[in-house]
């Protein structure tokens, strides 16, 4: 595993390439989410919690409304823009440039929004992109931080994760939901954070699997995903058009099930409310079990997640249901698919004592298909985005 970029290190980087030193350094995580998958847009329930790893930013204030954005993970030239511009997609930037849409998108939603200017930042990042674990969030977290701090704004974290979002839908042109975003601002170390998507409401729910001898495994599959490629876009779609023509506002508003499958006549909107509705009881069954101490139970929850996100949703990718398939036959408690889906991570709930095995098991299940070798993240509650110098 990559160490976290230092404070101090990406400071003199900051130095060396913008010739003066920067105003500060933030940093903000990606996130796993352990249940409650394409819940967010249907204005239901997930329980994220923050990793270790992120983005780090180092930053200086500029007040001539330009942001210049560089970045130690991207071989690509400096990028300098306007914040007062359009959005980002109608540009048509080439696509080496494409990572710092992020970046510059952000710069230009909160400079309508709240008033804030330019600055000169440097990127950095311990999260691997593409591995479905919110480096885009964490991107775009620790940019909106620091330029509320280097403008003297402080606006509440929630309205900053829908400022997040929002140049991420709008300016980026990814459909995405509030979850990661949300997790990256909000988590805290040793808890996940159960959020209602629709309220906003949300709550610390401590997850402590060393506790109870247990580890959580992040898989990163090497199949790397890109939510803007459409399928995702046409999952939101289709629960649009779901909920439209069951007569509620989401389909977080459905109570009877089995009545809306009935009314339901195209087989693939029944699968996908199938999947919604169920996996936002899940969410809750699994944050009562967090609480009362019973994590090892969460196993279960995290297989009938997997299936219903592969069969119902259709969302899972070869790769993903081979490491899964692998970790429960070496004995594993449960695991599943992360995030969006068509590509990313995987999360294995197993005894700590057995990991080794499991990890073996995932490994020697990908090299039989002659796949690329998967990585593995420690995967450990840590806290939300911050300043760290
Ligand atoms: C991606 C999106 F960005 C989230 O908003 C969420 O919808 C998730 O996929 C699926 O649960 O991470």
């Amino acid at each position: 595993m990559t160490a976290p970029p230092a404070a101090a290190p990406l400071a003199a980087a900051f130095e060396s390439a913008y010739g003066r030193a920067p105003d500060g350094v933030w940093r903000a995580p990606g996130r796993v989410n352990l249940i409650g998958e394409h819940t967010d847009y249907n204005d239901g329930l997930v329980l994220p919690f923050a990793l270790a790893q992120g983005v780090t930013v180092a930053a200086a204030r500029r007040d001539d409304g330009i942001v210049e954005a560089r970045s130690l993970r991207a071989s690509a030239a400096p990028v300098t823009a306007p914040v007062d511009g359009g959005p980002v997609t109608a540009e048509g930037w080439p696509r080496e440039r494409a990572w710092a849409a992020y970046p510059v998108g952000v710069a230009r939603v909160l400079h309508g929004a709240l008033g804030t200017g330019g600055a000169s930042l440097l990127i950095d990042a311990d999260l691997p992109a593409g591995a479905g674990l919110s480096s885009s969030a964490a991107l775009e977290c620790a940019t909106a931080l620091a330029l509320c701090d280097l403008h003297g704004r402080a606006p509440d974290r929630r309205e900053l994760a829908a400022l997040a979002q929002r140049a991420e839908n709008e300016q980026v042109g990814a459909p995405c939901g509030i979850m990661d975003q949300s997790a990256s601002l909000l988590c805290t170390p040793g808890n996940a954070l159960l959020l209602d998507c629709r309220s906003g409401l949300s709550g610390p729910v401590p997850f402590a699997p060393g506790d109870a001898g247990l580890t959580l495994l992040v898989v990163d599959t090497r199949a790397s995903h890109d939510i803007g490629d459409g399928g995702y876009g046409r999952r939101r779609a289709e629960c649009e058009e779901a909920a439209a023509l069951l007569g509620v506002p989401a389909l977080r508003d459905v109570e009877d099930l089995a009545g809306a499958l009935g009314t339901l006549r195209d087989p693939v909107l029944r699968r996908r409310v199938q999947h919604v509705v169920t996996e936002n009881h899940r969410v809750e069954a699994a944050a009562g079990l967090l609480r009362a101490g019973a994590v090892a139970e969460l196993g279960a929850m995290l297989n009938a997640s997997h299936l219903s996100l592969r069969d119902q949703f259709e969302v899972s990718w070869p790769q993903a249901d081979a490491a899964v398939d692998a970790a429960l036959r070496a004995g594993a408690r449960g695991g599943r698919m992360i995030g969006g889906g068509f590509g990313g991570s995987v999360i294995v709930l197993t005894a700590a004592d057995r990991a080794d095995r499991v990890r073996a098991a995932i490994t020697a299940a990908y090299a039989d298909r002659g796949w690329t070798a998967p990585a593995f993240l420690d995967a450990v509650p840590s806290a939300g985005a911050r300043r760290a110098a």
